[in-house]
């Protein structure tokens, strides 16, 4: 088998790895070479996956818990991809509550395949909406334990990667700059928008080198770290919708996060991040979401198609009872599809706390 370069995105939930991952992958595409994608999830129904293989790429998901509990099931998908594709890369996203990744996944894939993967070095995004709150010492809607997890994703990174940079204004960029190299001193910070591909050129650059990265090994409480992502409300739902007449795929997806962001606000759960996909049989595609309850609905990618028969799959990420979450989403996708006209028939849901972390591997000295 050839060397493949292994490049690992992190980033909270909702910072932007799967859009960074998109592009990315268009970028390496571009310069012909091979690309396959690894997504990742505590659940099964994955919206990154599915959006991601609706864009054409080649995509093998770990679902069930994240890539440090599930290490052999990481090596096993890539393999996969291997076979399959032979990539000269392979992207991967890891669970956006996860962290400690350079002990249990970098350090591995280092030390126990080095003739297999080259790994580059590790990049973690960081999410303006969440993150400029937190580093700011200032409530993000969020404990202090989910704001721990957030750091602590930070402080292993080789490299942080504002998002959003379209959005920042540069007043919020330069406190963000400064605010960064007080708490993570000598830590490479670039800027970049997934969403237009500014600053993607010296982001791939910095991708493309190698050399003494993938070596900060976290100092963690895993008490802590465990309850911070027991914090939250985990829902992978998916729901079969029929109608007699045509119906607009876009709006219902925006109509569904836009119902749900008041209806969560009253429960008093952060939201990290609600997604929902809708699929429909002919291959058009949409996503809406939402990514804090401070901000806006967004239909990150637009299908501009109606359909008869659509598959729809919500996943949320919200600070509530994961019960309570499940039966919110159902009432209101239920509620929507009932006024249009269309039945909603839910085939599989999933609804939990992420349970602590168990790494199949984790190194306490860097190799
Ligand atoms: N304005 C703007 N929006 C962005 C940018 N990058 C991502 N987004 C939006 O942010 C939302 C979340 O992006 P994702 O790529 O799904 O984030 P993620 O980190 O993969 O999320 P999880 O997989 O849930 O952890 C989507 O609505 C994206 O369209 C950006 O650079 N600018
Ligand atoms: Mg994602």
């Amino acid at each position: 088998m050839k060397q493949v370069r292994f490049t690992m995105i992190g980033g909270f939930l909702g910072a932007g790895k799967t859009t960074t991952l998109a592009r990315l992958a268009r970028t390496y595409m571009s310069r012909d070479l091979r690309v396959g994608l690894v997504t990742n999830d505590q659940a099964q129904d994955l919206v990154d996956t599915m959006s991601l293989r609706a864009q054409g790429f080649a995509v093998q998901e770990v679902s069930g818990a994240c890539f440090c509990c599930k290490f052999d099931e990481l090596i096993a998908r890539t393999a996969d991809l291997e076979e399959a594709q032979r990539p000269d890369v392979i992207l991967a996203e890891p669970v956006g509550s996860c962290t400690d990744l350079v002990a249990t996944v970098v350090q591995p894939l280092k030390d126990l395949y080095p003739g297999r993967f080259r790994v580059a070095p590790y990049s973690v995004l960081f999410k303006p909406s969440h993150g400029l709150r937190i580093l700011r010492n200032e409530s993000a809607g969020f404990s202090p334990k989910a704001a721990y997890i957030f750091r602590k994703q930070l402080e292993e990174a080789d490299a942080i990667v504002i998002n959003r940079a379209d959005e920042l204004r540069a007043v919020d960029v330069q406190e963000l700059k400064t605010l960064l190299s007080d708490e993570f001193p000598g830590t490479p910070v670039q800027l970049v928008s997934a969403k237009t591909g500014t600053g993607f050129d010296s982001y791939v650059e910095l991708l493309d080198q190698d050399g003494a990265f993938g070596r900060k090994l976290l100092d963690i409480d895993y008490d802590t770290y465990a309850e911070g992502e027991a914090e939250l409300g985990w829902l992978n739902s998916s729901a079969h919708l029929t109608s007699d007449t045509e119906f607009e795929i876009d709006p219902l997806l925006v109509r569904v996060i836009d119902r749900l962001r008041p209806v969560l606000a009253t429960l008093g759960g952060e939201v990290a991040h609600l997604k929902v996909i809708g699929l429909e049989s002919g291959g058009a595609f949409g996503v809406a979401n939402l990514v804090s309850s401070a901000t806006g609905t967004e239909l990150s990618l637009a299908s501009i198609s109606k359909a008869r028969e659509m598959d729809l799959i919500v996943n949320a990420r919200v600070a509530v009872d994961p019960v309570v979450l499940e039966h919110e989403v159902h009432m209101v996708v239920r509620e929507i599809c009932a006024a249009h006209g269309i039945s909603a028939e839910f085939r599989q849901s999933q609804s939990l706390r992420p349970g602590r972390p168990t790494p199949t591997h984790r190194y306490a000295t860097a190799r």
